[in-house]
């Protein structure tokens, strides 16, 4: 069997990160594919996940806050190091379920992901040279071309830091009307229609910004277009997972481990 793929949720706090892990564990599950979730927030306080690995089996907030005395904060970046000392144990399970897909959901704050050094330890363990980035825009910061623009300049330094194939996914998208669900992805797939959108108002200090950001964005290369998904209504999960093929399997379906259940 092919070593299994990994994604890594990432995105701003409430992005919707463990939402659209649980709901896309459960589309991959009925389509017939075996997906791990591996939970790596220590303060995961979502009932609703129910990951098979859990970083709370080692690093418990609670447990950091009163040993060291330190706040949530502190006890959040001082554990986001023990993760990744913790990080071969956690892969020992996690390849001993033997999956297909090994789906995990980073920490609320992306920072603690994103930016530590620790974290390149972590992708390296869990998933090697076959993991994938998802970074999750939410549409409560995306709607305003500045807040557009800043998205898309924090996915490309996650994907600057890790250096490994990165989709944009537009998170809870059953919020937006369909223009503004248009607007969104027009954005995304034509850099003109951005530019247009961040210049269009009486310049500010913050659109100069946006606009001097926007084109750092298209010095980089091409704006690589937004996935429209929704937990809540469980949508847009199967193109995330062509998406996924497309960087694991080079396109091909995976065999499903087991025949899906019929409708
Ligand atoms: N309407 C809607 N709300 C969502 C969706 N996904 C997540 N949310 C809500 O957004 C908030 C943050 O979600 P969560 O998954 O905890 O975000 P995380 O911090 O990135 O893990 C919660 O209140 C969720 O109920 C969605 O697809 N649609
Ligand atoms: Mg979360």
């Amino acid at each position: 069997m092919e070593e299994p793929g990994a994604v890594f949720f990432t995105g701003t706090a409430g992005a919707g990160k463990t939402s659209f892990v649980r709901a896309y564990a459960e589309w991959m599950k009925s389509a017939g594919f075996e997906a791990t979730i591996v939970n790596l927030d220590p303060g995961l306080e979502d009932p609703g996940l129910e990951p098979e690995v859990d970083i709370r089996d080692w690093v418990r907030l609670a447990d950091i806050q009163d040993e060291y005395g330190l706040g949530p904060n502190g006890a959040q970046v001082a554990a986001a190091d023990m993760i990744a000392l913790k990080i071969f144990e956690v892969k020992q399970v996690v390849e001993g379920l033997k999956a297909d897909y090994v789906l995990v959901d980073t920490p609320g704050q992306i920072e603690l992901f994103a930016f530590r050094e620790a974290s390149k330890a972590i992708v390296d363990a869990l998933g090697g040279d076959r993991s994938l980035l998802a970074f999750l825009f939410d549409p409560a910061l995306a709607r305003t071309p500045p807040g557009f623009v800043s998205l898309l300049m924090l996915s490309a330094t996650v994907e600057f830091r890790f250096r490994l194939p990165l989709v944009n996914v537009l998170a809870k998208s059953d919020v937006l009307s369909p223009d503004q669900l248009s607007e969104l992805t027009g954005w995304a797939e034509e850099p003109d229609k951005l530019y247009e959108a961040v210049t269009r108002d009486v310049p500010t200090p913050d659109v100069q910004l946006s606009t001097e950001l926007f084109r750092a964005i298209e010095t980089m290369g091409p704006v690589a277009g937004l996935l429209p998904t929704s937990a809540k209504e469980s949508t847009g999960l199967e193109s995330f997972y062509r998406e996924c093929q497309r960087v694991f399997a080079g396109g091909e379906d995976l065999e499903p481990s087991h025949t899906p259940e019929p409708e």
